[in-house]
């Protein structure tokens, strides 16, 4: 057999297996059967060395023809056999993108964040300024400059969380820690008087922290919403009117303040308030105990020794201050038996607020 007959011979053997082939890697192999370096038509083109000079154009025209006819087979077909492996890809990684998606589970504010903001936004209607401060605290600004000396009752280990002083760089009072988890916000607002000239209209909103066992209606940390006014001229009036348009911004304006004499050791006088019971009106039922009244919060004129501990002259100005308890709110607003329940986690309960 003739080498142009080698030639056509091997030009349809590669043919058919090119055309047999199905898969991408299995092309490549018959490619390089066929085409590389070491394959069928290079070691036959090795042979026209022996050829006579007139031979050779006629082999070389075949060769080449033979060539191209095996080149264009195989890219026609890896031009198929990858729009086929192509077409797979798309079919097994379609997204269906008409499906419903996965509805998240949405989360929302904690009641005791709600009404702390709700509160917020009515002081910065009257013109206040938030302000924050240490959680932990020193002695002197939760306590003393408040008017509370050393021997108060409330400064006994057992009302207050003293923070104990590992690297022994501060010095304790009498063997006790001269820090402290803060028991009140009002050491914000002696921070305040502290480093700003009246007129003062500041709100300090926080975490707070007393050594209660927790029960229906004590907890060991709480939020606290105390509010501080220091002006020329401020009498008392200033407060009952202040706290009474608060009340009805809170609970409603259908509901009325009263205003019991009390002690506080840093305003004089104090006082407590009490809103109208909003279950019987005022008449007087189970849940305000038969008396028509929910007690609310504490306050009364900020006391003249307070002002001098921070520097404020007690002849030119005066002031008021108040402090409320945020989940004793939350619980007078929506009938909440248990303060501890504010603190469970208990979705059943959190999410109808
Ligand atoms: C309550 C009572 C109160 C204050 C807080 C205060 C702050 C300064 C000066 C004077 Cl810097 N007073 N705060 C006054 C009266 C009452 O809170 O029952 N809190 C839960």
């Amino acid at each position: 057999m003739g080498i142009t007959e080698d030639l056509h011979e091997l030009r349809d053997r590669g043919i058919a297996a090119v055309d047999a082939t199905n898969d991408l890697v299995g092309l490549d192999a018959v490619r390089v059967e066929f085409l590389g370096k070491k394959g069928s038509l290079t070691t036959i083109l090795r042979g026209l060395g022996g050829l006579s000079p007139e031979e050779r154009p006629a082999v070389g025209k075949v060769s080449n023809e033979v060539r191209q006819a095996l080149e264009s087979a195989f890219q026609e077909r890896h031009a198929e056999l990858a729009a086929a492996a192509m077409a797979e890809r798309i079919g097994a990684e379609a997204v269906d993108v008409t499906l419903p998606g996965r509805a998240r589970p949405v989360g929302s504010r904690h009641l005791i964040e709600q009404i702390s903001a709700q509160v917020v936004e009515i002081f910065l209607g009257l013109g206040y300024r938030i302000a924050e401060g240490p959680e932990v605290e020193l002695d002197y600004y939760n306590f003393t400059a408040l008017n509370q000396p050393p021997d108060h009752p409330a400064r006994s280990l057992q009302d207050t969380f003293y923070v104990r002083d590992l690297s022994g760089e501060r010095a304790d009072i009498d063997g006790e820690s001269d820090v402290l988890l803060r028991t009140h916000t009002s050491p914000v607002q002696v921070r305040v008087m502290e480093s700003q000239k009246p007129p003062i209209y500041v709100l300090a909103p926080g975490k707070v922290y007393r050594r209660d066992v927790a029960d229906p209606s004590h907890l060991p940390q709480f939020t606290q919403i105390e509010g501080l006014v220091v002006d020329e001229g401020i009498t008392f009036g200033d407060l009952k009117g202040t706290l009474d348009h608060v009340c009805k911004a809170i609970f409603g304006p259908d509901r009325r303040t009263r205003f019991r004499p009390h002690f506080f050791p840093f305003t004089e006088p104090s006082a407590e308030v009490d809103v109208s019971c909003g279950i019987c009106g005022g008449e007087g039922c189970r849940f305000c105990k038969g008396s028509g009244w929910l007690e609310i919060l504490g306050c009364g004129m900020v006391d003249p020794n307070v002002f001098g501990y921070v520097g404020i002259d007690p002849e030119r100005y005066s002031g008021f201050a108040f402090g409320m308890g945020v989940e004793r709110i939350a619980a007078l607003k929506y009938n909440i038996p248990d303060l501890r329940m504010l603190l469970e986690g208990d979705m059943r309960f959190l999410r109808q607020f």
